[in-house]
């Protein structure tokens, strides 16, 4: 079984992955750390990006491209679009899409700048492993479409327009730039994300206090997810 990645945007969502883990070997590369571990008999790299698209293309690319990684799995929170979502809950993206990516002016589609594509797919051999982890866990995950892009949503309106125009579920600030350097280098990736608030004008404090455990039940569930990824 070859390298796995794991990676989180902020470090509470990737410290319940190494609490797990114990004992792991620390790399400064790129203004980042990335810890190595081995896990049942499998190699894991595990980082965190800081923030944004940019930060999470920067940390995907090196897991990818530096440390060989050849499988790469996301867990973190998100902000709820759905309503049937809510704190706590579990969405694994089926696909994933840039809403601050914006050529419109030449007439093209939200999302879409040329030779790329508007969506990304994730990986269909682990989203159904994580039907299976569900299951196993007796716990429910919902699948849907997540939205990325520069901006902590805290607005119902833009909230809406998001969820209108990409018929998003849940929406967050690196997934898409993480789908789109997994995409481009043939890594089967898996985003996972429980939701810790639901976008609207009580978003940062809702962030604010369900950042951790939120963070707590996606790490929880992506370990399991390496679990099955090892097994498979
Ligand atoms: C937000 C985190 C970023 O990595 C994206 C959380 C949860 N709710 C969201 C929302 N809009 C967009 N994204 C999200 N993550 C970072 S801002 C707070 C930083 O605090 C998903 C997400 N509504 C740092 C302390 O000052």
């Amino acid at each position: 079984m070859s390298k796995i990645a794991i990676m989180g945007a902020m470090p509470e969502e990737v410290a319940p992955i190494l609490e797990k883990l114990g004992q792991y070997k620390t790399t400064e590369y790129a203004g980042n750390k990335y810890y190595e571990a081995t896990y049942n008999g499998v190699e894991l790299v595990i980082a965190y990006s800081k923030i944004g698209k940019v930060f999470s293309t920067l940390t995907a690319t090196t897991m990818i491209e530096h440390f060989g990684a050849k499988k790469l799995l996301f867990s973190g929170v998100a902000g709820a679009i759905s309503s049937s979502l809510k704190v706590g809950d579990l969405i694994v993206a089926t696909k994933l899409s840039q809403h601050d990516l914006d050529i419109t002016a030449f007439g093209h589609p939200y999302g879409f700048v040329p030779e790329g594509a508007v969506y990304v797919e994730a990986d269909k051999g682990m989203i159904k492993l994580s039907k299976e982890v569900a299951s196993d866990m007796g716990k429910s995950v919902v699948e849907g479409i997540i939205a990325t892009g520069d901006q902590f949503v805290a607005n119902e309106d833009r909230k809406n327009w998001i969820g209108k125009e990409f018929s998003a579920d849940a929406l967050e600030m690196e997934g898409a730039s993480v789908a789109v350097v997994c995409d481009a280098l043939s890594v089967p990736f898996f985003i996972l994300r429980a939701i810790s608030d639901a976008a609207d004008m009580d978003a940062s404090f809702s962030f604010d206090e369900f950042l951790e455990t939120s963070a707590v039940e996606s790490a929880e569930f992506v370990m399991k997810m390496v679990d099955k990824v090892i097994a498979d």
